[in-house]
């Protein structure tokens, strides 16, 4: 048995910077990872074309000046085996992967009231006592296969794009099928498309994307970004979307046509979320998220040549941004090459799948490979997949079968001892991700130093304060239109789920501000018991 201070589960890049605040504050890590490698969700989505969506100067950390010194990004956005890189470097960087067991997994969490310890069992047989239990999971981590009619009929090879195989795939002359039009589908498809003999998209809801707009970094941006980061990543955490990246306050209803058509120009011309952040009424005003819809609809139908597939590509169910924006680069572009076409699953929904292929209401497709871009089972789905029992014995997924509620989104009533990085409640997605795990650790490191400097043993959230907690992240959420779209953010890709707008969606800036007072307070909504007894 093995007994550390902290258990973190996961070794992406919440994990990586976990362990290594945990030793800056003297406490023993160890860190289990299901992977062979560091990188989380970097190392399982190898899908051709993956990349940060968030530009990788924000999608990097910011905690070491040295760190942000030395390492040099190749593009505007990096490629998949490019962030991997990075997390490999970080963890060699700071000598992290002493700590950390690969190819293990962990099945159960038990807390332990007499000893106030998680009782951790993995599948290696290696079990773990741990004060503090910090999981490190990641909210896009447990892919989601949705359930397809007879899909077990189809002879040919089944991807999974958050599951791809190392050594990658070489679709030269195969018939590929995709059913799928997030974000990892529009980043694949065009490279998809290059190599197959034939690619046949399934679409079941059209999907708004910009472009990226990708390029190398130059000496002198690298340059120039490296002189100023800190100043940078200062107005970064002072936006709502905790990127570094330029957020306007326009509203789109103050501008007059001529000024709105060319300020979405100019917007379109930067490319990424800067489509989204620029604008202060766009996720609050029906009417203004539909001028904005209404270009990004132009757009798409100056490219695709023909009228149909636009009209079919057009989204018109959901509001702009309301589902993940996509960033791509060639994606609407792809859909006027002679191997590509595309079928809409609205107008002609699938059968059954076939030895071949798939049948529709229409017709029998043929294809010798699937790539299911089908997405994941988002925020709450590694922390439901395995046992985890707090105090009383209450599964976390008893606790939370009417949707995921947890304190500041860190620490959940019930299960003492126990956080989430980037949980449900926290800004999380919404947010640059890496600035958003950087700010829970650290916060959360803040109060182990707290524990630890007061001898506190039992830290354990208030449920009333987690209530009012989980009632103001629907509020916030409520007045915006996320709320508007069938998206992973409010779990509606996965039936059966509870509808809940899981991330905080007030902004990070304010996030911040209320966990720093919460701090300041002395950790209120917190219950802290000071030795043993007193837990008890
Ligand atoms: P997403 O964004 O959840 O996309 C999944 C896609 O798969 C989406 O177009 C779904 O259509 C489609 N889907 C799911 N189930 C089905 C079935 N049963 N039939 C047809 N189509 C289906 O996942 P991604 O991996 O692309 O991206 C996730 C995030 O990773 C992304 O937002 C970035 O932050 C990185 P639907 O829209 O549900 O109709």
């Amino acid at each position: 048995m093995i007994e550390p201070d902290i258990l973190i589960v996961g070794a992406g890049f919440a994990g990586l910077y976990m362990l290594h605040s945990a030793r800056k504050l003297g406490l023993s890590a160890r860190v289990i990872e299901a992977g062979q490698d560091v990188g989380g969700t970097w190392y399982w989505n190898r899908y051709p074309g993956a990349r940060c969506d968030v530009e990788s100067f924000s999608y990097s950390y910011s905690f070491s000046e040295e760190l942000q010194q030395d390492w040099t990004w190749s593009h505007r956005y990096a490629t998949q085996p490019e962030i991997l890189s990075y997390a490999r470097h970080v963890a060699d960087r700071f000598d992290l992967r002493k700590d950390i067991s690969f190819g293990m997994r962990v099945t159960s969490a038990t807390w332990n009231e007499e000893r106030l310890r998680w009782q951790v069992e993995t599948d290696k047989g290696q079990s773990f006592a741990a004060r503090f239990l910090v999981m490190a999971t990641g909210c896009l981590s447990v892919p989601k296969v949705p359930d397809l009619p007879h899909l077990e009929d189809f002879r040919g090879q089944v991807l999974h794009t958050a599951k791809w195989p190392e050594q990658g795939v070489d679709f030269t002359g195969r018939k590929v099928g995709l059913v799928g039009t997030g974000s990892s589908a529009i980043q694949s498809i065009p490279i998809i498309a290059r190599e197959a003999g034939h690619l046949t998209v399934f679409q079941r809801t059209a999907n708004f994307s910009v472009p990226a707009w990708n390029a190398p970094v130059s000496p002198a941006q690298d340059r120039d970004v490296k002189q100023n980061y800190k100043a940078l990543r200062a107005k970064g955490r002072a936006t709502h979307a905790g990127d570094i990246a330029d957020e306007g306050y326009v509203a789109i209803l103050g501008l007059d046509e001529k000024a709105r058509e060319a300020a979405f120009e100019t917007c379109w011309a930067q490319g990424g979320f800067s489509f989204q952040y620029a604008y202060s009424d766009l996720m609050v005003s029906e009417e203004a998220n539909r001028l904005a819809a209404d270009f990004v609809r132009r757009k798409i139908r100056e490219t695709v040549r023909d009228p149909k597939t636009a009209e079919r590509l057009c989204p018109r169910d959901h509001p702009l941004g309301s589902k993940r924006l996509c960033v791509d680069t060639d994606y609407y572009e792809t859909y006027n090459r002679p191997n590509v076409s595309l079928v809409d699953l609205r107008d002609e929904p699938i059968e059954r799948f076939t030895p071949g292929g798939l049948k529709t209401s229409a017709g029998q497709h043929d294809f010798d490979t699937l790539v299911l871009a089908t997405g994941f089972d988002a925020m709450t789905g590694a922390l439901t997949a395995f046992d985890i029992r707090g105090a009383n014995g209450m599964q976390l997924r008893d606790a939370w079968a009417g949707g995921p509620a947890a304190y500041l989104g860190i620490a959940v009533a019930g299960f003492p001892n126990f956080f989430v990085i980037t949980g449900p409640g926290s800004p999380s997605v919404l947010a640059s991700v890496l600035l958003a795990i950087e700010q829970h650790v650290e916060w959360l490191s803040g109060l182990l130093n707290h524990a630890q400097t007061n001898g506190i043993m039992r830290i354990e959230a208030d449920r009333a304060a987690q209530a009012g907690w989980t009632k103001r992240v629907a509020k916030g959420a409520e007045k915006t239109l996320f709320t508007k779209g069938n998206s992973w953010y409010l779990g509606s890709n996965v039936p059966g789920k509870p509808r809940v707008f899981m991330p905080f969606a007030d902004g990070f800036c304010v996030y911040e501000k209320i966990c720093n007072d919460i701090a300041a307070e002395g950790y209120s909504g917190f219950h802290l018991a000071r030795d043993l007894e007193i837990a008890r």
